[in-house]
Order: C-alpha cells, then structure tokens, then sequence
C-alpha cells in the first residue's frame, strides 16, 4: 500500500469509529394544541445553529458543553430521499424576525428536522477512552418531529371501542359549556335512529356537524376533542374515513348494514390506518421526552378548561398502559428514560411567579401521573420555560413591584404591564380569583436573527435532555 493509500485507509477506518461513538436521540416533543411546540423547535434549532462561543451574551448560556467552550458546530442534516416533509425551520424564523415579528404559522401536518450537533470530548470516562482512541470530536445526531397536537389527543382512543368511545363523547358534549356549542350535532344525530340503513350521504353532514363543534370546543379553549383529524385532517381531508362520529348505541344488536355498523367499522379503521400508524411511524424510537404544557391560557381561561385541559392530558398519559403491544411505550416505554415536563410561556408571568409555576406544574403533574408510572418508568423533571422571551422584568419605581415589559397584540410599543400572579394551591382556587396572563408578540430585534432567540430555561432543558450525550 502507498503512503496516500494508507493514510486514506486509516482515515476510513477513524470516520468509522466515529460512527460506531455516535449518538443519536430522537426527542419527542409533545404538547397539546398551541403548547408551544413549532416554537420550542424553532428556538431549540436556531440557537443551535446560531450558537458563537465569542458572543458576549449568548442564549445558550448555561447549557454545558457551549460553556465548557466543546461546542463545535450544528448542522442541519438534510437527507436526500426522506418521506416525511422537512421542518418549516426557515420559514418559522422568518416569521419570528421579520419586519413585522409575528408567530408561526399553526401546524397542519407532520414535519420532521434533524441536527448534527459536532463537540469536543470532555473528560468523562467515555470522553477520555474515546480521545484516547484519537477521537476528539464527537457528533450527536438529534432528530425531532412536529405534529398538530390535536393528533396526540387521539392516543386514548385505542383502548376504547366504538361503543365505550361514542358514550363518553356523548356524556362530554351534554355537559357544561360543550353542550349549547354540540345542540346542531346532537338534533342531527337524534333524528335518525342508529339502526337505520347507513347512507353516506347523511354521514358525511353528522361528521361536518360534528367537525363544527369540535372547532368551537377548540375555539373557547377546550382540548379534549376527539378525533383529532376532522380538526387538523391534513392528507386526509375529504377521505371517507373521516366520515364518522359517535352514535347513541342502537336498541338491541346493530344490523349489519346499519349506520351504527357503518360508523363502528370506520372507528376500527381510524384506529389502525390513523392513530396506530401515526404513532408507530413517528414515535416509536423516542429515547427522550419533552412535554409542553400551556398552564398559563389554562388558567386564563377559567375551571372549565384548565380541568378539561388536565383531562386530555391525563387520558393520553394514562394510555401508555395500552402500550401492552409495544407500540405506544413512546412516553415510559423501555427507550424513554427522561421526561421533562416544561409550562411554556414563562415570561407571561414575573419573574418572582416563575418558581410558582413550576411548583404548580409539578402538583399537576402529580395528578395527572396518578398511579406513579411516569416517575418510575423515566427520570422526571419540572421546569418553566420560554422558548422566545418577549418581555422584560422590570420593578415599578413607586412600589418596588415586580413587573413586565412588553408588547401585546394591538400595542404600538412595549408596554409595562402587571400581570395575574400563579395560584400557590392545587387545584386552583376560582372563586377568589379572577387569573389574568396576557399574550405577548415577538420583538423586532435584528440579533434575534443572527444571535438566536432569548429565552428562559431553554439551556437548562437541554442539559437535562441531551447533556449526558455530550460528554
Ligand atoms: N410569549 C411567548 N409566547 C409563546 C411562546 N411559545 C409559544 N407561544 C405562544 O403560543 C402560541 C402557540 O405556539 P406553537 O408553538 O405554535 O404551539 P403548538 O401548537 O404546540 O405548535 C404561539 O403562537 C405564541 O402565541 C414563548 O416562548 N413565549
Ligand atoms: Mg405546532
């Protein structure tokens, strides 16, 4: 062998090793709709691509391998022949840092983006055996998905049959505010006896009457609604599988032929050509978790929702029990062995309510993890986040009171605002309060663009679900 040859070899052989050494995580992000998700990506990329060691202040401050100086490079990993359509990443920070900041787009579909996050070898065990064998840097491979939430509320429905399913939906749509939004649907479907001959037609009008009180429920807040395609349909709009809902249960056996047999046999194929194959294409190799949770518009929005908020949350927590075929063990499964639990939109409140939040997350959580099965099964933490920090903690000079600074839709300029303090209790106390966070827009800040996002927790997040890969 020459010498070049050589050397090409060895070469080969090193690249090699340093595929044998790399890591990859798959994160799963989950949240229910307008959690905060497409952002949390958004920032977690940007800030990554846009991480400068020489930066003065940089968000990515407190993330351990930036500090520690071992931070090389991320890239975006753009595989050529992909089925699942790319991460609008581009197009979300051109929304975020454009002449006229606004928010990204709402999320109608699956989307995926991967990182190669390259760094220098620390002095771990691993880190020392590894330079010992002459590779300093490593590379860890990140990759993440993003869906509507409204998707992830389907989780529950695969342990329900079309029956237990179609009682529960009716028992929830004649209750509270859900049933002045459900009186066209349920006059619709009462008319008609679910024994009747099925007739596309009249099925096609119960799902669109159906599909427009799930779009109210959304529209005061409420998220549990199911399914979640006739929300967010995606490919499948049109499709006749999405031409169903529930049904009282027919008097005796249902005929064959019979609407309730129609609608019965299109559940059993949502369920396996839908839900199943959603989850299993997208969330079966999940090694690390992050939930997101909107804590802050739940208590805004009053007992109703923050209760029906915690419903859907627990019901698709509490569904990884179904994961007996393997399929759903996403969440505490064998992979999983970290989970964060993140309350998003952080800086809506002050800085001194911050802790609070967390405290209540984590006494949500405590319910919501009833039986214990996410804390034994992965590595939990709570934390108060905010992936792209629009405002400013200020004092009032007169009261010394903590307060923010920043601007909501409509104002022309920042604005110092005073917002509702987070109930110390939990469940919240209603009746003597009245809970009060505003929505904040984005700030028109060039170093947005080219310095990455400021934020609030975002660092700490990422040691707690990638550090111990970076070492
Ligand atoms: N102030 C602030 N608002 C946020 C933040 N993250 C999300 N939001 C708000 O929450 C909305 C929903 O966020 P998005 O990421 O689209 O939610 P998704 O449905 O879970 O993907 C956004 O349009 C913003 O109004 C944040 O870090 N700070
Ligand atoms: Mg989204």
């Amino acid at each position: 062998m020459s010498p070049p040859q050589w050397v090409a070899t060895l070469a080969a052989m090193i690249d090699r090793l340093e595929d044998l050494f790399a890591q990859r995580i798959n994160l799963g992000v989950t949240g229910l709709q307008q959690a905060g998700k497409t952002v949390f990506i958004t920032s977690l990329v940007h800030n990554l691509l846009r991480a400068d060691q020489a930066a003065q202040r940089s968000p990515l401050r407190n993330f351990d391998v930036f500090d520690q100086g071992r931070l090389v490079a991320a890239t975006l990993r753009h595989d050529t022949n992909a089925t699942v359509p790319q991460f609008p990443y581009t197009q979300a920070v051109a929304a975020l840092t454009g002449q006229q900041p606004h928010w990204p787009a709402r999320t109608e579909g699956i989307s995926r983006i991967r990182l190669d996050i390259r760094y220098r070898r620390g002095d771990s065990l691993i880190g020392t055996a590894a330079r010992w064998l002459g590779l300093d840097e490593a590379v860890l491979q990140l990759d993440i998905v993003d869906y509507p939430g409204e998707w992830l509320v389907d989780l529950p429905m695969l342990g329900q049959d079309f029956e237990a399913w179609s009682a529960a939906m009716l028992r929830q749509a004649r209750q509270g505010a859900r049933a002045a939004l459900a009186r066209d649907w349920l006059a619709c479907i009462g008319e008609r006896g679910s024994g009747q001959p099925h007739d596309e037609e009249w099925a096609a009008r119960a799902a669109a009457l159906y599909t427009e009180y799930l779009r109210r429920c959304a529209a005061a807040g409420l998220r549990y609604l199911q399914p979640g395609r006739l929300l967010t349909p995606a490919e499948l709009k049109g499709a006749p599988v999405l031409r169903f809902c529930p049904l009282p249960a027919p008097d005796g056996a249902a005929k064959r032929d019979s609407l309730h047999a129609a609608f019965a046999a299109k559940y059993r194929d949502y369920q396996e050509s839908v839900i199943r194959a959603f989850y299993q294409r997208h969330f079966a190799g999940i090694s690390r978790q992050i939930v997101l949770v909107d804590v802050l518009t739940a208590l805004n929005a009053g007992a109703e929702v923050f209760d029906d908020m915690s419903a859907a949350l627990a019901a698709i927590l509490q569904s990884f029990d179904h994961g007996r075929n393997g399929l759903l063990q996403w969440l505490t499964g064998r992979g999983i062995d970290r989970v964060l639990f993140a309350a998003t939109k952080a800086d809506h409140v002050v800085r001194g309510d911050r802790i609070h939040l967390e405290h209540l997350t984590q006494r949500m959580l405590h319910v919501l993890d009833e039986s214990n099965r996410i804390k034994a099964a992965a590595g939990v933490k709570v934390e108060a986040i905010a992936s792209v920090r629009c405002t400013d903690d200020m004092r009032r000079s007169d009261t010394g009171r903590e307060i923010l600074l920043g601007r909501r839709q409509g104002d022309a300029a920042d604005t110092p605002l005073d917002p509702g303090a987070i109930p110390l209790d939990f469940p919240p106390p209603w009746d003597s309060f009245k809970y009060r966070f505003w929505d904040f827009q984005p700030r028109a800040d060039s170093a947005w663009r080219y310095s990455g996002f400021p934020n609030i927790g975002v660092p700490e997040a990422l040691n707690y679900l990638l550090g111990d890969h970076l070492t």
